[in-house]
């Protein structure tokens, strides 16, 4: 059993009184590690040590310094990989390739927003009136709490925590309840690239510890990604207290398919949209869209590969899905194909748990493919989060983006088409925050991601998502030391 402690003030500490909770291996069920159940002195104390840490040096570090630490972070995250993607995977049952990917894919990110840490400028502001000088400076905003989820673990806190880093903010962390392992290991790296003291806080623990550090009136900002209902409550937490927040909160994503379309890309595009990860991801292009002149094809197509797919053990290299993270997924997710059946979609493939000997200590579901789905069925507007692909037909362009926008959540889509002046009419009319053109669930440290509508607001990755741990302030001088009216205003 692995016991692990969480990171404040620069040193490891258990819970204030104590308590732990478990963090379970989905693969087997079996408890692996004990995590502590921060109390709400440690969530104080956490913050306190952040906000010491942003007055007394960090806040006023200057970039070189940042960016040489985040630098170090990175190649120490690169040497790791390989240990930290295992014990990922044993943690939430990704597939190791997966998980390994990430952990590279994360250190990539901490690089690039290093590059950006020395480059943050202001600008100087012609004014009308030649005697003043205006100018601005761009600051980090203070502390902020960050929040990840379970699907991912390092790679969404990867993308709060390296703008937020960058730009000079301090940071208390909350890994997800069901994850806390690699945050906590991550933890250990930070210290050993020689982050000063309180500039990262890690306290673990469940949604409580999550709404004791937002409630936090000594917090400036916070970036949280997860479902949409603690999205909502935070996002009221954050407007009572007036700071801004970044809400990631998943999507039901559609991935269209036109005939004329490469089929054989378009297929894999569709499997690794909805079976990579299980489909627990907020990208999931859990809705396929297909337009009616080349259905069957899909649907046999689909049928075959789905059911190509190999399940198992996810430290084993030939394995293609791993289970669900938890039995709170496994359930739901069971619930919500039932539900579909239920309304008339038409069960392709899967549909069911998998429960061959080796596999029946797991969570795992089997990959599900539910055709003829109506766009205003429940499987099609609720976000599975899970192996299930809903498959809607469509006649013309014009009903593929009418059923595309036709979603509370607006996050990401895919759109497959050899037509130039199609994939750029498609890219404009859909409303989500990513538009992939032949491809899907691909990502760069470069590339801006966020949503729009209930899939949440602000961004992530990209020089966009920089900015939004910054703040500006405007300076003006008047230079001409000229005694002013006081009842005029001078411009
Ligand atoms: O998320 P929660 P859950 C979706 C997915 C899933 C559903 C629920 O559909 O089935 O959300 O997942 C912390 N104040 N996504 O229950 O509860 C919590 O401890 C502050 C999509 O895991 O939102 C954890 O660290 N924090 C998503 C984090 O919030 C609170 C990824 C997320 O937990 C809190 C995961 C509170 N009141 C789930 N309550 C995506 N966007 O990719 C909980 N938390």
């Amino acid at each position: 059993m692995e016991k692990y402690q969480m990171f404040i003030k620069g040193g490891w500490t258990n819970s204030s009184d104590y308590e732990i909770f478990p963090s379970i291996n989905p693969f087997n069920q079996e408890t692996w590690a004990e995590i502590p159940q921060a109390t709400q002195n440690d969530a104080d104390e956490a913050i306190k040590a952040a906000r010491d840490a942003y007055e007394s040096n960090w806040g006023k570090t200057n970039g070189i310094t940042r960016a040489n630490l985040m630098l170090k972070l990175a190649d120490l995250i690169d040497e790791n990989a390989k240990r930290m993607a295992k014990l990922e995977t044993i943690d939430n049952g990704k597939v190791l390739g997966e998980t390994k990917g990430q952990m590279h894919f994360a250190a990539r990110n901490y690089r690039y927003f290093a590059s950006f840490a020395d480059k943050l400028t202001g600008e100087t502001v012609p004014l009308d009136n030649q005697n003043m000088f205006d100018y601005t400076l761009r600051e980090p905003i203070g502390v902020a709490v960050l929040i990840s989820a379970w699907n991912s673990p390092i790679q969404t806190l990867t993308n709060k925590l390296a703008p937020a880093l960058a730009a000079g903010n301090t940071v208390v962390i909350k890994p997800s309840e069901y994850t806390s392992v690699t945050t906590l290991e991550l933890g250990k790296l930070i210290e050993q690239a020689g982050f000063p003291s309180g500039v990262v806080n890690i306290v673990t623990g469940d949604g409580r510890v999550g709404s004791m550090l937002t409630n936090s009136p000594d917090v400036n900002k916070i970036s949280f990604t997860g479902g949409p209902v603690t999205g909502q409550k935070i996002s009221e937490t954050a407007s009572r207290n007036l700071i801004p927040c970044t809400l990631e909160l998943g999507g039901k994503s559609p991935n269209i398919i036109f005939d004329d379309a490469n089929m054989e890309n378009a297929i894999t595009g569709a499997i690794a949209g909805i079976f990579a990860a299980s489909g627990q991801t907020c990208i999931a292009g859990s809705r396929l869209l297909v337009q009616k002149t080349i259905y069957d094809e899909v649907i046999s197509a689909l049928k075959k590969r789905a059911n190509e797919i190999r399940l198992g053990d996810p430290l084993d290299a030939n394995i293609q899905m791993g289970p669900v993270a938890n039995d709170t997924q496994f359930n739901k997710i069971l619930s919500m194909i039932n539900k579909g059946v239920e309304e008339g979609a038409k069960l392709i493939a899967g549909g069911e748990a998998a429960e061959e000997d080796e596999l029946s200590k797991g969570y795992f579901i089997r990959p599900t493919v539910l055709a003829d789905v109506g766009e205003n069925m429940y499987i099609a507007q609720e976000e599975v989060f899970g192996p299930v692909l809903s498959v809607i037909p469509f006649d013309t362009e014009e009903d593929a983006i009418r059923i595309a926008n036709n979603s509370k959540y607006g996050l990401a889509s895919g759109v497959w088409t050899r037509n130039l002046s199609r994939a750029h009419q498609m890219a404009k009319k859909i409303n989500a925050g990513t538009v992939w053109i032949n491809t899907y669930r691909t990502s760069a440290a470069q590339a801006t991601f966020g949503g729009v509508k209930n899939s949440g607001y602000g961004k992530e990755r990209g020089i966009q998502s920089l900015l939004e741990y910054t703040q500006i302030k405007n300076i003006m001088i008047d230079l001409s030391e000229e005694t002013r009216d006081p009842f005029s205003i001078k411009v």
